[in-house]
């Protein structure tokens, strides 16, 4: 039987820079591939301010939440809706983030949804196999004109969960998910026979570092059973044109204001609630109740 092989991002991404555009080449790539790493996107300066703003927010941690992986870990997680004006909402209107976006899916984007994902050293909980759309499709996307920038806080890696994905997945399709111990995740016996022939990437990432991917990559992440903190901020987008059509718990289309790449660096707002619409767990999820509904009735 052939096997994808394993290996890691190390070496793998584009360099940004202060003149960096997505060039021909990087959207044949993320067309490929499915994902693209741009290292260094938040510069130290950039990655330190969104760090403390995170750390010390007070609307972070009142309306925080724990993800059950179901084997006795738990991942604390914060999602909101709208961008806002503070530093996490300008680093995900920046044009290095949702401009890049653009370019990636080919058109104007508005802001999905963001989160910051916070695995505790020996506590983080597993996130099993799914893809992103296989959660969006359930929500009314028809189309998996979608995509989400994971920007590392904290170094992640082998060690402490970092994402693994199976590159090129996402020109399978979208795979069906469903209810897997306490969480929704893609058949497995379909990502067994992807795992053959695609490599699992650990992807490993030093902080300021991002990982954009396509709606329909596989991936997963493992508990963090090490010492280390493993936090990392997710800004994800749909496609103007693409608007949901059902109501659920994150927006339909909502025009988006992108700022210059030095609005980051000058913003002084360290966080604000204002606006945000922050979402209170899986009990809210609308994708999670359509598939379980869907397997009830089955
Ligand atoms: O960052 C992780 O560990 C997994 C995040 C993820 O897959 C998701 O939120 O959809």
């Amino acid at each position: 039987m052939e096997d994808g092989g394993s290996r890691t991002t190390d070496g793998v991404g584009y360099q940004f820079e202060d003149n960096f555009k997505v060039t021909k080449e990087i959207k044949e790539d993320f067309s490929k591939e499915g994902f693209i790493i741009i290292r260094k996107l938040l510069d130290s300066e950039e990655v330190t301010k969104l760090r403390n703003a995170l750390e010390n927010d007070q609307g972070l941690k009142e309306n925080n939440y724990a993800r059950d992986d179901g084997e006795g870990r738990r991942t604390k997680v914060t999602l909101w809706n709208h961008p806002g004006n503070d530093v996490t909402g300008i680093i995900s209107r920046s044009e290095k983030v949702a401009g890049t976006m653009e370019e990636l899916l080919g058109g104007e984007v508005y802001h999905y949804h963001a989160k910051v994902i916070m695995k505790e050293p020996f506590t983080g909980g597993a996130h099993i196999w799914h893809q992103d759309y296989g959660y969006w499709y359930e929500n009314g996307c028809l189309f998996p004109d979608m995509g989400t920038v994971w920007v590392a806080i904290d170094r992640a890696d082998m060690s402490n969960g970092c994402l693994k994905i199976l590159p090129r997945s996402h020109l399978a399709g979208r795979i069906n998910h469903v209810p897997i111990g306490d969480q929704v995740g893609a058949d497995l016996k379909r990502v067994e026979e992807l795992s053959k022939v695609l490599p699992l990437t650990y992807v490993q990432l030093d902080p300021g570092d991002a990982l954009f991917f396509h709606s329909n990559i596989l991936h997963r992440s493992d508990q963090n059973n090490s010492p280390n903190r493993r936090w990392a901020f997710l800004v994800s987008f749909n496609r103007a044109s693409n608007n949901p059509v059902y109501d659920h718990h994150h927006p339909k289309y909502t025009p988006l204001k992108k700022v210059p790449n030095s609005a980051i660096k000058s913003c002084d707002i360290k966080t604000t609630t204002d606006g945000k619409d922050f979402f209170h767990g899986p009990k809210d999820d609308f994708s999670l109740k359509q598939v379980k509904k869907a397997k009830l009735e089955a």
